[in-house]
């Protein structure tokens, strides 16, 4: 169980690091595949698997299939109690802490634990924050709650820190998947300099000059989902840039 240890030792060291969001509802086998040895190749950080909602993929399946071809450790990013394979590696155990819905603060994790405690999970306290980036996504519907404006900085970062005071060990702040601009560089920047635990930025992270950008602001992780969706080369890209930081 060190996979967290990992991540903030090289986040200690001052490395950036890159992880693919692998929505199990979109793949097929053969194209998943491809995507698993680019991942290999470029040596992504770590895989998420999850979304906010989950209709017919198969979690199972898609955490099976990555396993059987990488080493690279597996997370899941759950949208809900549902969403867990006990094939993966670890968990982001998340809290909404953005939000006020008490099912996303602690009642779909209290569902959780019963499957998490008898697996080898690695668990991974993680305060989850939702902003406004122009558009309703899934994420943001899903959690009836208000997502943070996006320019509500302080609010941000106060909430992030609060997050780290209650115990958590990484602050994912979230556009949604799909958001229509990233998280701004002023929240970021923000965020991770009342911050001593690893701050990950995710959604709407669709070329390596945001890339760029984000993680100058101060994001120690980025995820990318739908831009890996769209164009499979933004893998190859972004791990440029990310060596480029380290
Ligand atoms: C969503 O942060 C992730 O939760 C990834 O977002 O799909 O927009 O890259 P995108």
């Amino acid at each position: 169980k060190d996979i967290y240890h990992n991540i903030a030792l090289k986040i200690k060291q001052e490395k950036k690091l890159f992880s693919v969001l692998i929505d199990p509802d979109k793949q097929n086998f053969s194209e998943l595949l491809k995507t698993i040895q680019l991942c290999n190749k470029v040596k992504i950080d770590f895989f998420l698997v999850g979304g906010s909602i989950i209709t017919n993929g198969n979690i199972d399946n898609t955490v099976h299939a990555i396993k059987e071809n990488s080493i690279i450790p597996v997370l899941l990013f759950p949208g809900s109690h549902n969403h867990i394979s006990t094939k993966a590696d670890g968990i982001l155990f998340l809290s909404l802490i953005s939000g006020r819905n008490p099912d996303f603060l602690i009642g779909t994790q209290l569902l959780a634990t019963p499957k998490l405690k008898t697996s080898k999970l690695e668990i991974i306290p993680t305060g989850y924050l939702l902003v406004d980036c122009g558009n309703q996504t899934t994420a943001i519907k899903v959690s009836e709650t208000p997502p943070i404006p996006f320019k509500e900085n302080e609010l941000a970062a106060n909430t992030a820190l609060t997050g780290q005071y209650l115990g958590q060990k990484l602050i994912y702040i979230d556009g949604g998947s799909g958001a229509e601009q990233p998280i701004s560089n002023e929240m970021i920047t923000q965020t991770k300099s009342s911050l001593d635990i690893p701050l990950i930025i995710g959604g709407g992270i669709k070329s390596a000059e945001t890339a760029t950008k984000v993680y100058n602001a101060g994001a120690d992780i980025i995820v990318i989902g739908n831009g890996a969706e769209k164009n499979r080369n933004l893998i190859e890209d972004i791990s440029v840039v990310r060596n480029n930081f380290n």
